[in-house]
């Protein structure tokens, strides 16, 4: 048995409960409970406040545990990071009032800056050289500089929405972060394994995100031209047709690729184009 912690609820629980359904392994959402089991994996979920899961992980609470990277950035828990999850995408930046005049990090020299993340905060300004007070406070660190708390923040930036509703701009962008699959250390052989299991599932479902399966008609004389359009984990696979001088052409496309690509095909005269799902990627 292995112990994974996720977060309880926000931004994160959704798309971890989703990799892991992905991934064929059952778990209960179990909002309002602590801890749960896969039915058909030997897993036992640990559902946590973000803020708590690298230290429950670090001290083997828990064996392993979805988190944002910053979080992991801010704490500086002992563990390891073994991949990256490509979900909750997310920046730690700077901001300054709109109408600051700000034009260089030195704009921060003797200014406050509230924020949620000082450890970050901290380490970024030593490395600047930059003297600035940090002042931490737990929530709507947005509201600081219209309340007098504090010059500029420190905070989570994803579409930047809250920072101009709030008359804030983002200057620096400090930490690129999401969310990340950790794993205590010296973990036991039989978890090794399991752990293994996890990943092989995880990286098929992530590898197919964003990708597309596409086939065609396309005559046989025009090949080469596709093979330049396409690209694919290897190459595209092609089969003749039952009508002379015509072939099935099948590729992985990336999605944000999708259109220009069968757009170029077209031109070359591809027929009968299909996009499908991808499911599973295992290479
Ligand atoms: O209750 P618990 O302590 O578990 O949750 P929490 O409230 O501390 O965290 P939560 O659920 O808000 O975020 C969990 C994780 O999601 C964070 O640690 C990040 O890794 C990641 N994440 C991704 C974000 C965002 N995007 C995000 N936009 N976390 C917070 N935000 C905030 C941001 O600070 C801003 O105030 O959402 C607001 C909207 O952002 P904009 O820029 O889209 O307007
Ligand atoms: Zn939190």
């Amino acid at each position: 048995m292995i112990r994974l912690a996720i977060q309880s609820k926000g931004r994160l629980n959704e798309d971890s409960l989703q990799l892991l359904k992905d991934s064929g392994i059952d778990v209960d959402d179990a909002k309002r409970k602590f801890i749960g089991k896969a039915s058909n994996f030997a897993l036992e979920v640990l559902y946590l406040r973000d803020d708590d899961i690298p230290g429950v992980v670090a001290d083997g609470s828990a064996d392993i545990g979805i988190v944002g990277f910053n979080e992991i950035a801010e704490t500086g828990a002992d563990i390891d990071i073994v991949r990256h999850l490509g979900f909750g995408k997310c920046r730690l930046s700077l901001a300054v009032p709109k109408d600051s005049g700000y034009q260089a990090l030195s704009w921060f020299e003797g200014k406050s800056i509230a924020t949620s993340y000082p450890s970050v905060l901290k380490g970024f300004l030593l490395n600047e050289g930059i003297n600035a007070e940090i002042r931490e406070i737990k929530g709507s660190v947005e509201i600081a500089p219209a309340a007098g708390i504090a010059d500029a923040i420190f905070d989570i930036v994803s579409s930047g929405g809250t920072l101009v509703s709030n008359g804030l701009k983002e200057v620096c962008t400090v930490l690129e972060s999401d969310a990340v699959l950790i794993c205590r250390k010296g973990l036991e052989e039989g978890k090794k394994d399991l752990l293994r299991s996890i990943l092989f599932r995880f990286d098929a479902v992530i590898e197919s995100r964003g990708k597309k399966y596409i086939l065609m008609n396309l005559p046989s004389s025009q090949i080469d031209k596709a093979l330049t359009i396409l690209p694919s984990m290897r190459s595209p696979t092609i089969m003749p047709l039952a009508i002379d001088g015509w072939s099935s052409v099948h590729s992985v496309v990336d999605e944000n690729s999708l259109w220009t690509t069968v757009e170029d095909l077209k031109r070359i005269g591809a027929e009968g184009i299909l996009i499908l799902d991808v499911d599973k990627v295992i290479d």
